[in-house]
């Protein structure tokens, strides 16, 4: 069976992985959103079933005042001794921090704050049980001290252990001992079409490390019309059966206009093997491909996960995402049985704080996006839909409000320092379903009455949500939500389902 890539699709950028036994385990990113670092898992490498996040509680993970650009970068998941390993770094709120469990799937431990400086944190286990904590550090490099795992506290100077071959912001370092070898691999050049995956090794954990003859390793800066673009910030993982597998990030950049991608940075899993001189090949030395001939192991579905949540279950299905550690109660799925209910804070989807949103990734350029929604606002300034979020600056929204004694619903659009209502009806009684047509290069916004009647409301640009225009390190969430203007609203939006059907990829 041949297996499909990416194996994560929507913004799960900067994979780290890990295997136990027969299982594997991988985190990626998450920046501005709560929970932090979600944690998957899989039996066969190409399957990943979501577990839980490693920062579920406001004690080891608060992001107020955090532009959404910033927060939680690159993790590095490790299993160690029967206990896993999550570090990361809190971008503008602290630095680096491991956090550590003994069930993956449970809670993890409180944070133990690291003092090295820089970003893209990994640790290395020596087989003597000494810990080495690596990095990026200034003046550009990747440094490197030994710690004390207990208290995260430095057992040694951090010492610059290589430059990387000259590409600009070397980071993403992990540090593999392989036989006697230690194998140090970065990425260099930028998370964007530059981005490229270089080696190095050593004889000794301090260097001096040797850079691979032919450097980068993988790379696809020259393959411009190639449907993944910016493939590195990589991790390795040995299966069970002996075979090597790299995780890495990967964009499917819109070509229409320009290359610009709004999916936010993906998760794909590549072939590798060491060559006869000890260096690794990366799947033969081709690019990544979407197809690939053969399934790494296995294959092991999960249970598939259905299209729509109609809110039934006890919790938020793990797919659901905060923005922001949240300040206040501003959701239930109890207090209307089979709903979720959201409160309208203060805080719009314009502001660097925690607005009532319940959203997930968009996955799938090509999809119908529908929720049912109860609301009946009261006041001016009360609202509530429906939004495309890109950042505080950059997102659409099919939303409801009051204007004088009318209910209306209407489309939004923010750009940059624009802001407009492009489209507007006024709204029967009732409960109406809210619709959103994705394709690769626009959103269509539309509403259904009980009635059955359907309508297009407008239509927006997937170009505008990009990350070449908006900026960031993500892509685009569609979240459910809602806002009181500057108060907390005194109506409560429900939504009774929300489903995403997609149409092909
Ligand atoms: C991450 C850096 C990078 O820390 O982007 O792609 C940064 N690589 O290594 C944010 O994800």
């Amino acid at each position: 069976m041949p297996y499909r890539n990416p194996i994560l699709r929507g913004t799960y950028p900067d994979p780290s992985i890990c295997r136990v036994g027969e299982d594997y385990y991988l985190v990626t990113s998450s920046f501005c959103y709560f929970p932090g670092v979600p944690i998957f898992h899989s039996r066969d490498l190409v399957h990943w079933q979501q577990i839980g996040h490693c920062l579920t509680r406001p004690s080891q993970l608060n992001l107020k005042g955090i532009a959404s650009a910033l927060g939680i970068f690159a993790p590095t998941l490790r299993y160690h001794d029967g206990r896993f390993y999550m570090v990361t770094t809190l971008v503008a709120g602290g630095g680096h921090f491991y956090v550590w469990t003994d069930d993956p799937a449970g809670e993890w431990s409180d944070p133990v704050w690291l003092e090295q400086d820089g970003i893209d944190p990994s640790l290395f286990f020596e087989d003597d049980g000494r810990v080495y904590l690596t990095s990026t550090g200034e003046p550009s490099g990747i440094y490197q001290a030994e710690i004390d795992l207990k208290t995260g506290k430095p057992l040694s100077e951090k010492r610059l252990i290589w430059r990387g071959m000259g590409g600009r912001y070397p980071e993403g370092p992990h540090l593999y001992k392989v036989g006697s070898t230690y194998y140090l691999m970065i990425s260099e050049g930028g998370t964007e079409y530059a981005h490229r995956v270089t080696m190095a090794r050593a004889d000794s954990v301090w260097g001096e490390f040797e850079p691979c003859p032919f450097n980068p390793i993988f790379t696809h800066q020259n393959l411009p019309h190639h449907p993944f673009q910016a493939t590195g910030h990589a991790d390795l993982v040995q299966d069970h059966t002996g075979r090597w597998w790299m995780v890495c990030l990967a964009i499917r950049p819109n070509q229409l206009y320009f290359p610009a991608h709004h999916l936010g940075r993906e998760t794909i899993l590549v072939p590798v093997a060491w060559n006869a001189d000890g260096w690794l090949i990366v799947n033969e030395g081709k690019p990544a491909e979407i197809e690939n001939p053969i399934d790494p192991l296995p294959v092991h579905h999960w249970p598939e996960q259905p299209d729509r949540d109609d809110f039934e279950t006890s919790s938020l299905n793990l797919y659901w995402n905060f923005i922001r550690t949240p300040e206040s109660p501003f959701w239930s799925i109890s207090e209307r049985p089979g709903w979720l209910r959201l409160v309208g804070q203060p805080a719009t989807l314009n502001d660097i704080a925690a607005p009532a949103f319940v959203g997930r990734r968009q996955q799938y350029f090509a999809s119908t996006i529908r929720a049912l929604i109860d609301f009946d606002p009261q006041q001016e300034g009360q609202e509530a839909g429906l939004t495309l979020f890109q950042n505080e600056d950059h997102h659409y929204e099919i939303g409801i409000h009051r204007e004088m004694d009318e209910r209306v619903v209407f489309v939004r659009q923010r750009i940059g320092s624009l802001e407009a209502i492009v489209a507007r009806a006024s709204l029967p009684m009732g409960t109406i379903i809210l619709t959103i047509e994705t394709t690769l290069s626009e959103y269509t916004f539309g509403y259904q009455l009980t009635d059955g009647t359907s309508h297009v409301l407008a239509t927006g640009r997937t170009r505008y949500l990009t990350s070449e225009i908006a900026g960031g390190f993500t892509g685009v969430f569609v979240g459910m939500y809602a806002t009181g203007h500057g108060t907390v609203s005194t109506t409560p939006a429900d939504f009774d389902w929300f489903e995403i059907q997609p149409h092909g990829d």
